[in-house]
């Protein structure tokens, strides 16, 4: 069975996930056949561009003609295309990867866990947080559940980058609320909230975020638009902060920012639990440190060896993997369930509860207080 693919967006992501669904027959070869069918966009040149080099078979600058025809949409669009013509498709019966944030609004997701579950369950919906398929996160996350680092006491999570630090780096739909929803808080701090979702709220491991106090901030007003001589405001935070409590007493903190000088692409999560503690960076994401005893110091474990998560598909130990291969591991699983009808997470239900976490932590910020996610 071949399913056919069709993929809104072709910028960043389109090419991430492009990428990966041309890997998986090489290195894959489990996975279910996938035809790239159709790109949609909007510039019709830009996009017969984009087709050829990404290995689409044709393009169409109308989602609506789409969704009903192809065995798998893909939506990859900014923030603000992916509540309607994600609706679409599972309203059509199709699956739907979609990209994260879920949504700008809590408003969106909410609409859209609804047709994820009025679809059913055979109609997989995914959305892709893609960092829960590193290597060393799966393996952080067998340690937790197997209980290695004991009771759950506190837990870091911060994303770093430096690409506004410039007053002068140009405007774009990330600066803007209507389009973004909002700025570091949902395009970064949702990759965090959803990574420590996965590795100590899922399995009641520290419960749910119960309540969380926020602050965000925006460094620079306005921005100049690329080759036009005018500014646009910026309507979203350059940088958040938060508290978390959890529901079994663990205490979190969480961080994002754009505008951390020098730092360009780095999520760090710190885990401490009464029996050890672990660190990952994405910067070193073939690395997991560990301590499992506390006057000896962190190990560093090198998941690179074929009995890793995900490991044997690629190289021989040692030889390590990058950014690019959680997308190949994400679309495995996704595609995988799509054939097969079964589950797949993080799933649409996942993205909606890592929005409501973004939502409590805006409205603290503006009420100046705690607030418990809805
Ligand atoms: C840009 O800030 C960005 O590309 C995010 O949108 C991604 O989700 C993240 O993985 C890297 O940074």
């Amino acid at each position: 069975m071949t399913l056919e693919v069709g993929v809104l967006g072709y910028r960043f992501m389109g090419k991430a996930h492009a990428n990966a669904m041309a890997r998986l027959p090489m290195f894959f070869p489990d996975a279910p056949d996938v035809e790239r069918a159709v790109l949609v966009g909007r510039d019709e040149d830009a996009l017969s561009d984009a087709a050829d080099r990404l290995g689409f078979d044709s393009i169409a600058t109308d989602w609506t003609d789409v969704v009903d025809d192809v065995d798998v949409f893909y939506n990859l669009g900014p923030n603000h295309v992916h509540a309607e013509p994600s609706i679409g498709a599972l309203d059509a019966g199709t699956p739907v990867f979609c990209e994260k944030p879920l949504a700008p609004t809590l408003e969106d997701a909410e609409a859209m866990a609804q047709a994820a579950r009025d679809a059913g369950d055979d109609v997989p919906a995914g959305c892709a947080f893609n960092y829960r398929f590193v290597p060393a996160i799966r393996y952080a996350k067998r340690l937790l559940d197997d209980g290695e680092l004991g009771e759950i006491r506190h837990v870091r999570g911060r994303y770093l980058q430096d690409w506004l630090v410039d007053p002068e780096a140009p405007w774009s739909w990330r600066n803007d609320e209507e389009l973004a929803g909002s700025g570091a808080l949902g395009d970064l701090g949702a990759h965090t909230v959803d990574l420590l979702r996965f590795l100590v709220c899922d399995d009641d491991l520290a419960g749910e975020m119960a309540r969380v106090s926020g602050h965000l901030q925006t460094f620079v007003d306005e921005r100049p638009v690329e080759g036009e001589d005018e500014t646009r405001p910026v309507t979203v935070d350059d940088a958040y902060s938060a508290q978390v409590a959890f529901e079994n007493g663990a205490m979190g903190t969480l961080e994002a920012s754009r505008y951390a000088t020098g730092h360009k692409n780095d999520h760090t999560i710190e885990i401490h639990g009464s029996e050890g503690s672990l660190r990952f960076s994405l910067e070193r994401l073939n690395e997991l440190e560990v301590l499992r005893d506390g006057d000896r110091g962190y190990e560093t474990i090198l998941v690179t060896d074929a009995d890793d998560p995900y490991v044997d598909h690629w190289w021989p130990p040692g030889h390590v993997l990058g950014w690019e291969h959680t997308f190949v591991h994400e679309n495995y699983e996704f595609l995988s369930a799509v054939a097969e009808g079964g589950e797949f997470h993080p799933s649409f239900e996942d993205g909606l509860a890592a929005q409501r976490i973004l939502a409590a932590i805006e409205e603290s910020d503006e009420r100046g207080e705690w607030v418990s996610p809805a």
